[in-house]
């Protein structure tokens, strides 16, 4: 760690001691606990440095060799190398680096492939399904029409709903992806439908890109017409995405690569974050390693180690375990809406993940009755599969402690009185002290920057 605040804070402090403090607080946290959310990762010092650069300086409106301002050749380099790198490690004949985030990303691709009102389906949010993929608050739900498909009782895909509801509605746009799915993405099947109904087939690889790249899950590439990713998950690069188009996209709309283009720059963005693609070529280059391939296939074997080890005691996860770097972990056994007890008390003990709704979740979104959890930033830290043990004990200790303990009012009018005595009363709690002293003398072994030092 000592690297990391050396790394840091000199300038930041010489300027600004309170944001300095902050960052170091955030450091602290950081390394005295164990991230399990699963879309967030630790970069490389490599990648910190490049986000750091001078690229934040400059202006780059436009492409490549077609910019409309003065002095980009060096953003032109590192906007092409990174941009080879994304088609060599994916397979695709076009990519494109400058999405400031997954959410824009997606925005692109119902702007070069639809019109407003025109019919696209995705998966349900509260069945695991993003935002960008129709939700009804999003823009994807309200300037589209949006059909949602869902998962089945047992958590899977219900490929014949997908493939019922395609005929009947005859969507342009076809998504494949997920924020809480932990099984493999069907999408041999999901482009067969969409090839059926003439929909164009966009997969959102966002939380498995890495674990697509290392192949420790099955490529979107051979069956989808688009591919679009986040670059801060398991890809572990800094925040921001891509929108790729693959020799399938070229061979249904030659155009698609272009329209693509054009939707981002200048249908949606105006510069694009230089520094942000210059911390993803880095994170390309990293991930063209033979490393990379054996991180991303430990994180999936760290993520099955800590589902059996779970399920040893008597957690039930959804679908009974997992394909990828994700678990959900279904807590109705306790009663519904226990999440938020869960994340709250897990975070007291220096363990962070999030509530999140469960297949036919009996609760809201807001106190779903399940927590998302997964293994890409712990496998960067370094822990294998014996690890999961500990982590597996720990999550146990304090989910039977408090999901059997608290439940929410049915009142709504009183669930804030009755968080805010939660809260009190668990700063007390002496399980929850005593994971909180095991994991933080935990962590001591696995420092956060020590397997990433390039
Ligand atoms: N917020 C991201 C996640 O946690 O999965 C998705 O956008």
């Amino acid at each position: 760690m000592s690297n990391l605040k050396t790394f840091f804070n000199d300038s930041v402090k010489k300027t600004d001691s309170e944001v300095s403090a902050i960052i170091r607080h955030e450091i602290e946290r950081m390394s005295n606990g164990l991230e399990l959310i699963p879309s967030e990762n630790v970069v490389s010092l490599a990648v910190l440095n490049a986000l750091g650069s001078v690229f934040t300086n400059k202006y780059s409106e436009g492409y490549p060799k077609k910019r409309y301002y003065g002095g980009n050749e060096n953003v032109d380099e590192v906007e092409m190398l990174a941009i080879e790198r994304a088609k060599k490690l994916f397979g695709v004949p076009h990519a494109n680096v400058q999405c400031y985030s997954g959410s824009p990303a997606n925005m692109a691709v119902y702007l070069a492939t639809c019109k407003p009102g025109d019919v696209v389906m995705g998966q349900n949010l509260p069945d695991g399904g993003h935002l960008t993929h129709g939700w009804k608050v999003n823009f994807s739900g309200l300037f589209y029409k949006s059909v949602p498909y869902h998962v089945k009782a047992d958590g899977y895909l219900d490929l014949e709903e997908i493939r019922k509801l395609a005929i009947e509605n005859k969507p342009k746009l076809i998504w494949c992806g997920a924020t809480a799915y932990t099984r493999e993405f069907p999408f041999e099947e999901i482009g067969k439908i969409a090839d059926e109904v003439g929909a164009y087939f966009a997969a959102d690889i966002a939380h498995i890109s890495g674990l697509v790249i290392g192949g420790a899950h099955k490529s979107p590439v051979p069956y989808a017409h688009i591919v679009t990713t986040t670059t801060h998950k398991t890809l572990r690069g800094p925040r921001g995405a891509m929108v790729m188009v693959t020799q399938r996209g070229l061979d249904k709309d030659p155009e698609l690569a272009d329209k693509l283009d054009k939707a981002v720059f200048p249908g949606l963005q105006g510069g694009p974050h230089d520094h942000q693609t210059a911390a993803i070529a880095v994170t390309l280059g990293e991930a063209m390693k033979p490393e990379f391939k054996e991180y991303a296939k430990q994180i999936v074997k760290n993520a099955k180690a800590l589902a059996e080890e779970l399920m040893q005691r008597d957690i039930k996860l959804v679908t009974n375990g997992t394909d990828n770097h994700m678990l959900l972990i279904d807590l109705t056994p306790y009663g519904k809406g226990k999440g938020v007890f869960v994340q709250e008390a897990l975070d007291l003990a220096h363990i962070t993940l999030n509530k999140n709704t469960i297949p036919a979740d009996p609760s809201s979104p807001f106190y779903p009755s399940g927590v998302r959890l997964g293994t890409p930033a712990i496998t960067t830290r370094g822990l294998m599969e014996k690890e999961m043990e500990h982590v597996a004990e720990w999550l146990a200790r304090i989910i039977k402690e408090v999901a059997s303990k608290y439940s929410l009012p049915e009142d709504k009018t009183k669930i804030k009185e009755y968080l805010d005595d939660f809260r009190s009363e668990i700063r007390n709690n002496v399980i929850i002290a005593q994971v909180k002293k095991e994991v933080m003398e935990f962590c001591k072994k696995f420092p956060l920057y020590t397997t990433l030092d390039y």
